[in-house]
């Protein structure tokens, strides 16, 4: 599934992404990477897949979440949060994204509700990057009766969020339509109206980061699903495009992409379907490769070392 071009790429810097190991884990199926720096380590956050083989469904009761000092060794901790830990979700552990704030990690996630039709963003709050997680709110932030443009049920998925430097949260997420919203400093309540970014061939996934003053926007573009990436001086915007970061990676005709910079190196982790005869678009597996940066603030296309 992937283009001879991104292949041809033999500079060293793909020499020096050749030891990742992909996919990193392989004892489990995991999907929807998310990443954060705390202290002097990694922690990563995955949706764990679970469906057997054939059954072509999204089946995930539980995150699961590893750390790691190198980014090639991975511990995995205790399972930190199910979608039963909110009692008003009724199952589906899809995608989220971790934050710290003020000494507590606040988890964004996409589950299904138990009483809106469709899927909802929860927040869960520990003292510890590894959890235990525990509902911070007591209902959803976002269900999908406030956003009912694109009058899909899965409209309101895969939170993404960020700390601008000067204090102020912002939540994006979505499907079809890339929204965002300002939060408040208690990170659980908005902080103002909803509003949309418009992006090209958008299908979900988006993941916002910063870095050197430029604020970048992925997410995963048409389906299959590659990665494309928008920056911007604002978080405000306006986004300009800037093409495609990350080819369809194998056999998964979904993608989804977290963006780290790691003990002076930046990453690009991101889901296959590589895990040999079992895997797919519904067995999935977590994947590093290095990103790199141009001088004038673009990213590289990612070179998969992981097919
Ligand atoms: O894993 C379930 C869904 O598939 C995620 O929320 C999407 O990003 C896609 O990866």
């Amino acid at each position: 599934c992937k283009t001879t071009a991104v292949k041809e790429t033999t500079s060293a810097e793909n020499q020096s992404s050749l030891k990742m190991n992909n996919p990193i884990i392989t004892d489990k199926y995991t999907a929807d990477p998310a990443a954060i720096v705390h202290k002097d380590k990694v922690y990563l956050y995955a949706g764990h897949d679970v469906p057997e083989k054939g059954e072509n469904t999204y089946r995930m009761n539980e995150w699961l979440v590893y750390s790691s000092s190198d980014m090639v060794n991975w511990e995995e901790h205790p399972v930190p949060l199910k979608p039963t830990d909110f009692a008003w979700a009724k199952g589906d552990a899809w995608a989220g994204q971790v934050i710290e704030r003020n000494g507590k990690f606040y988890w964004y996630v996409t589950v299904s509700h138990g009483t809106i039709h469709g899927k909802s963003i929860g927040i869960a709050v520990s003292d510890s990057p590894t959890g235990p997680f525990k509902d911070a709110l007591g209902k959803a932030l976002i269900t999908n009766d406030m956003t009912t443009k694109t009058k899909i049920s899965w409209d309101d998925i895969d939170p993404t969020v960020i700390i601008d430097d000067d204090g102020q949260a912002y939540l994006f997420w979505g499907n079809t339509v890339c929204n965002y919203v300002k939060l408040k400093e208690n990170m659980i309540e908005m902080d103002g109206p909803m509003q949309t970014i418009d992006l090209p061939n958008f299908t979900e996934a988006p993941w916002i980061h910063k870095r050197k003053g430029w604020y970048y926007l992925s997410y995963a573009y048409q389906f299959p699903e590659k990665i494309a990436y928008a920056m911007s001086k604002s978080v405000n915007g306006p986004w300009e495009y800037k093409g495609i970061l990350n080819e369809v990676a194998g056999n998964s005709n979904t993608n989804h992409q977290a963006i780290i910079d790691f003990k002076g190196k930046s990453y690009f982790i991101y889901h296959n379907g590589s895990i040999p005869t079992d895997g797919g678009s519904f067995r999935r597996s977590v994947c590093v490769d290095r990103l790199y940066y141009n001088p004038d603030g673009t990213m590289k296309r990612v070179v998969m070392t992981s097919e």
